[in-house]
């Protein structure tokens, strides 16, 4: 199975420098603030979006003969700038997050609402949104800036749209991609345009960048919710969240799509159950595992990967690319 450090190696030193460009850039006025932003930076994630950004940045910045040159190149300072308004409009959006479903824990660490309530972790996302949008617009970046205004209103419009179909229990396929878009998809999508913006791409590099992050986000989020009906995983979170949260995803959408209007209704039944009823969760499972519903969903995940694939054919075989391919047998393979 590939790992993401697999994925890192051609751009170590570019993670070591953008560390302190964000360390050097990114600081809070008064001790709080400070306190709770160097914790919430300090728990690091997968570090996705800021990677596909500079391996996006790399790979379009290699023209023709060039090639050779690939493993030496390192990134400018505007993708370094790109890469961390992506990553800051990430965290903001797990801390505001992880408020509202009310998590205790966040990357295996208490999450900023356990550590110092929901309030104080709203102002801090909050904090992290402006000062991400003031940063932006002071180095008069403003192509990037636009890119990542709207990436923010588009994860609002997810969430929202998410917790209108929690409690109506009617997600048909196409609210279901309409919600990953707009959750997870377009700002991987937007962390790959902004990698080739940063490096002056032509509009048509930059587009065919967008689609090639919505389609691993788009399986990305697949591949997450897969994992959340499976017991072996090694995501550190108890399976069937999904579930307990009332969240119709594509695992169980497979299975009820199948279903006759009976089987539906019941499926429905146990879903109003879910919250505090561990016998519905496990019944629920047992349906989905019975319709291999992960594997169904398993079959659209790899289309988008195969999707985001072909768009890399175009290129150069560099250390980039061949990371940007990693990267997505990584989204297809991970079970954490
Ligand atoms: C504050 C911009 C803003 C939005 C608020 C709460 C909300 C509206 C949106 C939620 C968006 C959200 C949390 C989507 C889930 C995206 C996702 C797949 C998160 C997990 O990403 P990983 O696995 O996380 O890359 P790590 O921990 O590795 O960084």
């Amino acid at each position: 199975m590939i790992s993401i450090d697999v994925i890192r190696k051609p751009i170590l030193a570019d993670l070591e420098a953008f560390d302190s460009f964000v360390t050097e850039n990114f600081s809070a006025e008064g001790d709080l603030l400070q306190e709770m932003l160097t914790y919430a930076l300090s728990s690091r994630g997968k570090g996705v979006r800021p990677i596909l950004t500079m391996l996006t940045a790399l790979m379009c910045s290699v023209k023709g003969g060039d090639a050779e040159c690939g493993s030496v190149r390192t990134c400018s300072k505007r993708t370094y700038l790109a890469a961390m308004l992506v990553e800051m409009i990430h965290t903001a959006s797990l801390i505001h997050d992880d408020v509202l479903d009310e998590a205790d824990e966040r990357r295996g660490k208490p999450s900023v609402n356990a550590k110092w309530q929901s309030d104080t972790a709203i102002i801090l996302g909050d904090y992290i949104l402006a000062r991400t949008m003031s940063l932006g617009m002071a180095s008069a970046q403003y192509d990037l800036v636009s890119y990542v205004g709207s990436a923010m209103a588009t994860l609002c419009e997810g969430e929202v749209l998410q917790s209108q179909h929690a409690n109506s229990y009617d997600t048909t396929r196409n609210d279901y991609f309409d919600i990953i878009y707009r959750k997870t998809a377009s700002l991987l999508g937007v962390s790959a345009a902004l990698g080739a913006l940063s490096v002056g791409a032509s509009r048509e590099e930059v587009d065919r960048m967008r689609k090639f992050g919505e389609a691993i986000g788009m399986a990305f989020q697949i591949q997450d919710d897969i994992l959340d009906y499976n017991r072996q995983n090694n995501t550190g979170k108890p399976v069937n969240n999904d579930l307990r949260e009332h969240k119709i995803t594509l695992p169980l959408i497979e299975v009820m799509e199948r279903a006759s209007e009976e089987q539906r209704a019941e499926i429905v039944e146990l879903l109003k159950r879910c919250e505090s009823d561990e016998v519905a969760v496990d019944r629920l499972q047992q349906i989905v595992d019975d319709g291999r519903g992960a594997a169904l969903a398993s079959e659209t995940m790899h289309a988008y990967i195969s999707r985001a694939m072909h768009l890399l054919s175009k290129y150069d075989d560099t250390p980039y690319r061949e990371a940007l391919i990693n990267l997505c047998t990584f989204i297809a393979e991970r079970d954490k």
